[in-house]
């Protein structure tokens, strides 16, 4: 182990360098077990390889946060640093996260036709990968559940864990499943998306994985009773649906976030080129100028969105710049923050083992107007 995990753990106050260090070195023992693991298996060199490369190319490269917010929630509901087996164990299941998220965009990005990813080449796109992309998915989300059993088997809430993962990824398959159906490649009709299915879509394709997992993750090892009465408040609080009732609309903003960059953000800032206009997708760029459009700019909307023409991707981009999308998105932003603190300061502050209101707003300001 080097230098910065052997440190007395003070994670929730180092700095985000710093932790992100600390967690980059759990992973270097996480890899090896799983290769470990692999090569048991005894099978030809160049399977070992591609196993690891698969992991290498999919997993570490991202921003982390998924995964750094289990040990960040873990530490703010202990109240206190973790101990050394403490940060191990939260660094697991943030590993666990940050797998299943590779599990998704590997599939995602073969889904979506995307060209970039984290600044490299989508993994489907990588010479001799292609259609073998989906099997490495099935390996990665294997890993999760290798990990679980390694390092959590013993642990009272083990089946706990597995049942999270297991709904965690059926909500996020239904995600993805809403995301495809309501952008067909060879029939675009814009008037059957909406803001509601856009909420839908959002929430299930992104919320859940990305914002509840890893607090519901970080209380399941902390564990936070399910119900408690608040001393401060005298009522009964429902720990996981209060903070599912604040993590969803936190997951929502994010995919608001996510579809805006998707048009405005350059590759260099957001490591990937936007698809979502030639993709037909029912963002939250496309309602939002289909709700400011003029009957021209509606007619412009109709004939060019969901085309996979570079052509008309720029009609569609200079109509969302006609209608002030900029200037929407920066207003959404400045109200979406107002009402879920809002929501954030109704959760009953207790001490001892109860949620605390700093899990939900580290989150938030983790992405508060984050440019990628
Ligand atoms: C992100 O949507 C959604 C996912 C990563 C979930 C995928 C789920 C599967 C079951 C495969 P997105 O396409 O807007 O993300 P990005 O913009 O990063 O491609
Ligand atoms: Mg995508
Ligand atoms: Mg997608
Ligand atoms: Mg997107």
């Amino acid at each position: 182990m080097g230098q910065i995990f052997n440190r007395n753990p003070e994670f929730y106050s180092a700095d985000a360098s710093v932790k992100r260090e600390r967690f980059e070195e759990a992973f270097v023992i996480i890899r090896q077990e799983l290769v470990d693991a692999f090569g048991s298996l005894g099978l030809p060199t160049d399977a070992q390889v591609w196993y690891t490369r698969n992991i290498d190319y999919n997993v570490p490269g991202g921003k982390l946060n998924r995964g750094i917010s289990v040990v960040d929630s873990a530490e703010i509901l202990k109240g206190s640093s973790l101990s050394k087996h403490e940060f191990l164990q939260a660094a697991v299941l943030g590993w666990a996260v940050e797998f299943l998220q590779a599990f998704f965009l590997v599939m995602d990005d073969l889904m979506d036709k995307s060209i970039l990813r984290r600044g490299q080449p989508c993994y489907y796109r990588v010479p001799g990968v292609g259609t073998i992309s989906v099997n490495d998915a099935v390996l990665l989300e294997s890993a999760i559940y290798q990990l679980l059993k390694l390092h959590f088997r013993k642990e009272p809430y083990y089946v706990d864990l597995l049942e999270l993962f297991h709904e965690t990824t059926y909500q996020t398959g239904t995600g993805q499943l809403l995301d495809l159906i309501t952008a067909p490649e060879d029939s675009v009709d814009l008037s059957k998306i909406s803001l509601e299915k856009f909420r839908l879509i959002a929430q299930y394709k992104t919320a859940y994985y990305s914002f509840y997992l890893p607090v519901a993750l970080a209380m399941l090892m902390c564990d936070i009773p399910p119900v408690y009465r608040s001393r401060s408040t005298g009522t009964t609080v429902h720990s996981y649906k209060l903070a599912r009732s604040i993590l969803l609309p936190i997951g929502e903003y994010f995919q608001v976030q996510d579809d805006f960059l998707d048009f405005a953000g350059t590759p260099e800032q957001i490591g990937k080129v936007g698809t979502d206009i030639v993709d037909n997708k029912c963002s939250w760029s496309v309602n939002t100028a289909l709700a400011a459009a003029s009957p021209e700019q509606r007619a412009i909307l109709d004939d060019n969105y969901g085309r996979r023409e570079a052509r008309m991707e720029d009609k569609v981009k200079a109509v969302f710049e006609e209608v002030g999308l900029r200037e929407n998105y920066r207003t959404y932003e400045d109200q979406v923050y107002a009402k879920i603190l809002a929501l954030i300061q109704d959760v009953p502050e207790d001490s001892g083992l109860t949620l605390k209101r700093q899990v939900f707003t580290h989150f938030l300001d983790k992405i508060y107007k984050r440019q990628k």
